[in-house]
């Protein structure tokens, strides 16, 4: 009974959300947005049919996908965030001390505009002074940029439509170039269960690029009720296992302990690498 999310992760496997109420719904120049009440998870962003973020997990993900890169690097200053714009990785970037600037590059408009408004736990920190807000496509973004970043972060939805760019070699090449010598590009990389060949595929895209190239992993509740996957380059070849800089206060998630053992992989993931 009552209205419910649902989505298709196999043919025989669905995630099921009840729902309380639909508060917006449009369709961008991208894609179908809609920003749902869910029954246990709050507010939660969909993009084209599939779960993006809620409110109540959302952490498990912006935390793991933000300070495991930037505590791993020595001093981070200089971030860009490709995607991401419901604004919940931004506002883990800026709990560092030591970042001075963040460009957020995100491709569509309404995404953000909606996040502001429906989801501003999330979005909150956009109007941080130290955060530049870029409506661009990424890829395009990347190929033509002069800047230099320490850290890179790919915050895309899953690889298909707008997002099918930000999982090849060509951009992750992009990402290296403009990256310091002692940088590191992370990005989400699906799971590894029913999505298995998206997760190697954008596993190896990075390793032919970076010297070092590790997988780690969070858990995400509503992404696929177990593993979600991450795979970070490191482009001067510094173990990204390795905590260097200060760990940021007040996480739900990311600890440093936690950070060294998301590294640690069952043999069933790494045999699917
Ligand atoms: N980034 C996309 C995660 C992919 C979710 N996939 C899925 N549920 N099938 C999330 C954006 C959060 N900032």
């Amino acid at each position: 009974m009552g209205m419910w999310f649902d989505e298709k992760h196999a043919d025989g496997t669905h995630l099921r959300l009840r729902v309380r109420s639909v508060l917006f719904q449009e369709k961008t120049e991208f894609q179908d947005l809609a920003i749902i009440e869910t029954e246990d998870f709050g507010r939660a962003l969909v993009l084209d049919g599939v779960l993006q973020t809620t409110e109540r997990d959302e952490m498990f993900y912006h935390e793991m996908l933000a300070h495991v890169p930037l505590c791993a690097h020595p001093r981070p200053r200089r971030v860009l965030v490709v995607g991401g714009g419901d604004g919940g990785l931004v506002r883990e970037v800026l709990r560092h001390p030591t970042v001075e600037a963040v460009t957020m590059v995100e491709i569509d408009r309404g995404v953000v505009e909606a996040c502001r408004r429906y989801l501003p736990g999330l979005s909150g920190k956009l109007d941080d002074p130290r955060v530049e807000v870029v409506f661009a496509d990424g890829v395009q973004y990347v190929r033509d940029c002069q800047q230099v970043y320490d850290v890179i972060l790919v915050d895309s939805t899953d690889p298909g439509g707008p997002s099918l760019g930000l999982f090849t070699p060509d951009f992750y090449g992009d990402c290296h170039r403009i990256l310091a010598d002692d940088g590191f590009l992370a990005c989400q990389t699906e799971e590894p269960f029913f999505r298995a060949e998206a997760m190697r595929g954008a596993y190896r895209a990075v390793g032919s690029v970076f010297p070092v190239t590790r997988l780690y992993v969070s858990m995400v509740p509503v992404y696929s009720v177990w593993y979600w996957t991450f795979t970070v380059g490191s482009k001067g070849g510094l173990d990204p296992a390795e905590v260097r800089s200060k760990v940021p206060a007040g996480t739900v998630y990311y600890c440093p302990d936690v950070h060294r053992s998301a590294f640690v992989l069952p043999p069933f993931i790494r045999d699917r690498l």
